[in-house]
């Protein structure tokens, strides 16, 4: 009889853990978003996902696809700190001109440049720090339009 009060002690206790556990993966959880580059209504060149928000410190599994109709044209998206200018890091991002990816502390994430008709998925942990990080696309011109904001929250 004792014994099986102690079975039934363990099973309990072990519920309990995998309970805690089960909740612990849902809030660090991977977050899996899915952003393309399209059109809007004045044929401007835009992101399909204007915003998105993360947890703090939680990985994120973000697949960029360059929808673009137009062959020729090639697309990114470079996510960078809180109060980063786009208007300064687009036009610093223009000599580094393989990729138009410069070398800058104030980059969060980013994926390489896309033809028309490829996606890549990439891997990153969001920041610690709650706030909103700006992300755009590093083609000469491209950012006045193709812009975005991370919310990490
Ligand atoms: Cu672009």
């Amino acid at each position: 009889m004792k014994n099986k009060e102690k079975y039934i002690s363990l099973i309990v206790s072990l519920l309990c853990l995998v309970s805690i556990a089960l909740h612990g993966c849902q809030s660090s959880k991977t977050k899996t978003i899915t952003i393309q580059s399209t059109y809007n209504m004045n044929k401007d060149m835009i992101y399909d996902t204007p915003s998105f928000t993360v947890n703090p410190k939680q990985v994120i599994s973000l697949t960029f696809k360059n929808s673009d109709p137009n062959p020729t044209m090639r697309h990114n998206i470079i996510i960078l700190k809180p109060s980063t200018n786009i208007v300064e890091f687009s036009t610093k991002a223009i000599a580094y001109s393989s990729d138009f990816i410069p070398k800058d502390k104030a980059i969060i994430a980013y994926t390489p440049l896309l033809s028309s008709g490829d996606s890549i998925t990439i891997r990153f942990t969001a920041p610690e720090k709650k706030g909103e990080y700006p992300y755009l696309c590093t083609f000469p011109g491209h950012f006045t339009t193709m812009n975005g904001m991370m919310i990490v929250k």
